[in-house]
């Protein structure tokens, strides 16, 4: 009797999107990766990584048989070879882009996120939120094990600047070229046993890919063949742009008075190099980058959302004191889940966009001309300002300090939109009375 096929026996896909390099390929292409030990040397990862292979020979599980004859289990890329885990081949994928200046928040704010929504989806929403990966979510639970779950909280810790290169990246050697690739950090996402969409579990579940990329990857000309770090823009369900209003010179002159982050007052080293980036040019670069490599004309309008997450709340609050802080989301009589509340999260949006509006009208207008669907939502990564830390000359948090607020709204808000089922919606303001979404 002829072994079982991988397609039949593990997929339920027709097609699967690599988390490396974004190329579509059927399950039946995939590679294999060897298990015998001295099947080592790969040509396009070079001696330290495990053969590909395409297998002609399957168990009766439908996993691969190697050329030594030992059964694989991890599957492969065909055009990246890296490795694509197994949840890909079943679960359909979802992918957010993170963007913004360099030091505008983006890896507090990724961070403090998936901390707060591992608690907040099951908890509130029925749903598990799961690394798809743990080895690929290494750097990430680095990031929330300091931020967290310190040992020693009174200490001052930050976050490293991100870096272009080095290992958040994978070398690709694509035969006449090289290519950089970011690690992405997956996640699954599946509704739980109280989820009303439970029965629906196949259909509804997902994976979540995130990428923590640099801020200089997204100024003009960083992206390149060799580098193409930031393409999976062009195939976000829904893009989160980081506005920092303390690099806005106009923002810090209004924040005058009504705040006490060093990064409002005072620009250190670090700062004092980044604050020529414009963060209206980040924007537009990226709006570029989408319509290029999703094939948009210059007049159209994207189709997806764009949130643009306005970082550092706590140290501009004192522009909206009315903005309520509140989570946006609450239990419904006779529901088992919580609803988001899309009213409350639109009210925030029409008072950030106003005073985006009036204090640096170019990031409104470059929004405004590129997305249908635009959000504007305040986070705080940390719930608080930075202190500078006498030692280095830089800016540390003392994790006890950690307080972060609306961090995971962005996320929900996107889960809400672009995978329907999973996260839902009131377009009420009284929970009493609404339809859900
Ligand atoms: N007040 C305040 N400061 C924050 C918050 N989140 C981040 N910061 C500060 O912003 C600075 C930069 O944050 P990062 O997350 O490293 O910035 P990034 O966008 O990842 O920067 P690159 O990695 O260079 O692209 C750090 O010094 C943080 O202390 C926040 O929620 N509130
Ligand atoms: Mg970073
Ligand atoms: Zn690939």
């Amino acid at each position: 009797m002829p072994a079982a096929s991988p397609a039949s026996a593990l997929t339920l896909l027709t097609e699967v999107t690599c988390p490396h390099c974004w190329q579509r390929f059927a399950p039946e292409e995939s590679l294999w990766i060897s298990e015998h030990p001295d099947l080592s040397g790969d040509a396009k990862l070079g001696f330290e990584h495990a053969r590909r292979f395409l297998p002609s020979r399957f168990s009766v599980e439908g996993d691969a048989i190697d050329e030594g004859g030992y059964r694989a289990t991890k599957m492969a890329c065909p055009n990246c070879h890296l490795e694509v885990p197994r949840p890909f081949y079943q679960v359909p994928s979802i992918f957010f882009s993170i963007l913004g200046a360099p030091a505008c928040g983006k890896s507090y704010f990724l961070a403090s996120m998936t901390w707060k929504m591992r608690q907040t989806l099951p908890r509130y929403f029925s749903v598990s939120m799961n690394d798809a990966d743990a080895s690929a979510n290494a750097r990430l639970h680095q990031y929330e094990e300091q931020q967290f779950l310190n040992p020693n909280p009174d200490q001052l810790v930050a976050i490293a600047k991100t870096e272009t290169q080095g290992d958040l990246y994978d070398l690709v050697n694509m035969g006449d070229h090289s290519i950089t690739l970011p690690r992405p950090f997956m996640f699954t996402l599946q509704p739980l046993g109280k989820h009303p969409n439970h029965a629906r579990s196949k259909r509804i579940s997902r994976i979540m890919c995130l990428y923590d990329n640099a801020g200089e990857s997204f100024l003009p000309g960083a992206d390149t063949v060799s580098s193409p770090v930031t393409r999976h823009l062009a195939l976000s369900s829904c893009l989160f742009f980081c506005f920092d209003p303390t690099q806005d010179p106009r923002f810090r002159r209004a924040c005058e008075g009504k705040s006490e982050d060093p990064q409002m007052t005072r620009r250190t080293a670090r700062l004092d190099r980044e604050a020529s980036v414009r963060q209206d040019t980040i924007l537009l670069e990226a709006i570029q980058r989408v319509r290029r490599h999703a094939g948009l004309r210059e007049d159209e309008l994207h189709q997806r959302p764009l949130v643009i997450v306005v970082t550092k709340w706590d140290s501009w609050h004192r522009l909206l004191p009315e903005a309520s802080r509140d989570e946006p989301y609450f239990d419904i009589q006779g529901q088992s889940v919580r609803s988001l509340n899309r009213d409350r999260i639109q009210a925030i949006s029409s008072q950030v966009g106003d005073l985006l509006r009036e204090l640096c009208p170019e990031i409104v207008a470059a929004a405004e001309g590129f997305a249908r669907d635009l959000t504007f939502i305040p986070v705080s990564a940390t719930g608080r300002s930075p202190e500078l830390d006498p030692e280095s000359g830089s800016l540390g948090i003392r994790p006890r300090d950690m307080d972060p607020y609306w961090v995971e709204v962005p996320m929900l808000y996107a889960l809400n939109s672009s995978a329907r089922g999973l996260i839902g919606s009131q377009h009420i303001i009284s929970p009493q009375s609404g339809q859900a979404s």
